[in-house]
């Protein structure tokens, strides 16, 4: 089993592994760490990472970037015409109304489904961290923005698919205190009061902050907030527009309309921004053949950067604040303030910062690396070929979540708030409904006009097989919901509780719950951290390893009926009968085989066969996305040369 964590970023990716002891980030094949979210195709050729960037200028219509906070959304999603009249590339609507990346590839124009997008760059990362491990990688954590929703978490496990890999858990980017966690020896013990520190990290699109309560062996998010506009984009969209401006009244040039001019401009203005970082005189900004034959220069120095980014730099503080409101701690309950991610190099931000706190910034951790260092470590966590010291993390659900219902025979309809802002999170939570007939339950997020995504609702699902009690009263009705460890939200499962059993039942909540639920607005709650208290260590150990070995066979089963549905489903018309009884076959096997010889294997042998299934799998969802003759580009995908 491999251990690798993925940073995604919007403009540079990293990858962490597990090596020789230790976590170490890897080099790409131009012996860079950094690789730019970048990728470009051409009529034969396609190139990913530091090759593609080279060609961002070159290859203006055909490379493509900037693509991270597509995933989830509707071409018709206000961000995406947003960033449509800014792109280079052209977006177009997919027959299902996602967004889709329209290239020239092969000589032939089509357009990629995000999923596809990501998936090759998740898969040329995958290939950097083979040639580092020298073996195949499947199993990854991948990092993602704290506040992504639901649909954009699931749009990034189906791209994680798409390369062949098996994403254990998203990682929220706020959750990079585990890469300074685990190695502090310093920490305050278990019964002491826990050590609070605030984590800043600004990239090149979004701004995160989280609150995190460390003790020895634990950390606790305490709160997470964000700005997710803002970034080092803006700082240099910031400078590009002054400069369109210039050149419009000294060379009489419309930048804008020159899609080669413009990228230009932002490469040049970025460079001048990283360089007022180190510099605060005068530097210049000269770009030759610029347009229409002709070379521009102009200069810029740190003051007056400044100044054309106040409206930026006044952003800097709200989230402080908010995440401080929202852990309810004062500034000086704040031990330290670790700052990652490029744009916090900006100085004006880091005294933004400095202001707030009234106290000086520490950078502990790798600006660039961190996130990738955290997600290598919860990788190596999670998985059981790795001894890591015992470290529990938890973490924080970034919106309220709201479950409403209704039944067609009842008058009752009703809502409850299921998960509150900054609940820990992975949770599970049983609700109890009284009800005589199957009903409908749908999950929202609270506060619509909280989250950075036009839809708030997150899903729909059925409860089935309800009736009455044999007297005729109501059936009481245990549904459990969870946000997991990717953080996403699902109804777990359902169970009708038999009026005989309900004394047993009730007896036995008693003894394990604080409270017993009687209400359909109450919850019981049940914690699904590990936790790393001394006492249960070993036992609780077993049973991790118990459970997720069942966990692993569960999902193998799981699989198999959705592979057979999707089979027989989305995937028909695309599947040839041949292809169709071969899976079908396989599917069988597959089934028989988990009654049989594969009832009791240990967990790894799960994890294959999953594998095995996922890589069919993934042959089928090719045919699926292969409507003109694309074959061609997903052997190119999956076969390596
Ligand atoms: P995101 O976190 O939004 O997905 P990312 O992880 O790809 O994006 P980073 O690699 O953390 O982003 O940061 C990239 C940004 O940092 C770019 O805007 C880059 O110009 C900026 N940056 C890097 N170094 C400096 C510097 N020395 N001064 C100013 N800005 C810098
Ligand atoms: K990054
Ligand atoms: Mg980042």
């Amino acid at each position: 089993m491999s251990v690798v964590g993925i940073d995604l970023g919007f403009l540079n990716c990293y990858v962490a592994v597990a090596r020789s002891g230790g976590i170490e980030t890897i080099a790409n094949e131009y012996s860079d760490r950094c690789t730019p979210a970048c990728i470009s195709l051409g009529s034969k050729t396609r190139a990913i990472g530091n090759a593609a960037k080279s060609q961002i200028v070159t290859n203006v219509k055909n490379t493509l970037h900037g693509f991270k906070k597509m995933h989830g959304r509707a071409f018709d999603d206000p961000y995406i015409q947003g960033e449509r009249v800014k792109l280079p590339y052209e977006l177009q609507k997919m027959p299902n109304g996602s967004v889709g990346l329209k290239v020239r590839y092969l000589d032939e124009e089509r357009p990629f489904a995000i999923e596809q997008v990501t998936g090759m760059l998740l898969a040329k990362l995958k290939e950097t961290s083979e040639s580092a491990l020298k073996k195949p990688v499947a199993d990854c954590v991948i990092s993602v923005p704290s506040f992504f929703t639901d649909a954009e978490r699931r749009s990034v496990i189906a791209a994680a698919q798409v390369a062949g890999l098996n994403c254990l858990r998203l990682m929220n980017e706020t959750t990079l205190p585990l890469a300074y966690g685990i190695y502090k020896q310093d920490l305050p013990a278990l019964e002491e009061k826990p050590r609070n520190i605030v984590f800043v990290d600004m990239g090149h699109s979004a701004y995160q902050v989280s609150v995190c309560a460390f003790n020895k062996g634990k950390l606790k998010i305490l709160a997470t907030a964000f700005d997710p506009f803002l970034g080092g984009r803006n700082f240099d969209e910031a400078l590009v527009d002054y400069f369109c401006g210039e050149f419009r009244t000294k060379y009489k040039l419309n930048v804008k309309e020159n899609a080669r001019a413009l990228l230009r401009l932002y490469q040049e203005s970025e460079k001048l921004k990283k360089l007022m970082s180190a510099n605060a005189s005068d530097l210049p900004l000269n770009i030759e053949c610029f347009m229409d034959d002709l070379d521009v220069s102009s200069k810029m120095n740190r003051a007056q950067f400044e100044q054309l980014c106040a409206p930026l730099l006044a952003k800097v503080e709200p989230p402080l604040r908010t995440v401080m409101d929202q852990a309810k701690l004062q500034r000086e309950d704040i031990s330290s303030i670790e700052i990652v991610g490029g744009a916090t190099r900006i100085p004006a931000v880091k005294e933004q910062i400095t202001r707030f706190f009234g106290k000086d910034i520490s950078t502990t951790l790798n600006a660039d690396e961190a996130v990738a260092r955290g997600c290598a470590l919860q990788c190596a966590i999670l998985s059981p070929a790795f001894k890591v010291r015992e470290f529990s993390i938890t973490d924080v659900i970034p919106y309220s979540i709201t479950l409403r219902w209704k039944s067609s025979y009842e008058e009752g309809t009703g809502e409850c708030e299921v998960f509150s802002k900054n609940h820990a999170a992975p949770f599970s939570k049983v609700i109890t409904f009284h009800k005589k007939e199957p009903f409908d339950l749908e999950a929202y997020y609270t506060h619509p006009n909280e989250i950075p995504y036009p839809e708030p609702r997150i899903g729909r699902f059925a409860i089935q097989n309800v009736g009455p009690q044999y007297d005729g009263d109501n059936s009481k009705v245990k549904v459990k919901v969870r946000v997991n460890v990717h953080g996403i939200f699902s109804v777990a499962n359902a169970s009708v509780i038999e009026k005989q059993n309900d004394k047993m039942q009730v007896d036995q909540e008693e003894g394990n719950h604080k409270s017993q639920a009687e209400q359909p607005s109450q919850a019981d709650e049940e914690s699904e951290q590990h936790g790393g208290t001394e006492t249960k260590g070993k036992m609780m150990m077993q049973d991790k390893l118990e459970k997720e070995r069942n966990d692993a066979k569960n999902a193998v089963e799981e699989y198999v009926y959705d592979f057979r549905d999707k089979l027989y489903g989305v995937f028909e018309k695309f599947v040839t009968e041949e292809e169709s009884s071969k899976l079908t076959l396989m599917l069988e096997d597959t089934e028989n085989w988990l009654y049989e010889d594969g009832e009791d294997q240990p967990k790894q042998v799960y994890m294959d066969k999953l594998q095995e299934l996922r890589v069919s799998f993934f042959f089928c969802f090719c045919c699926f996305f292969c409507f003109y003759r694309t074959h061609i580009f997903f052997k190119n995908l999956i076969i390596k040369d």
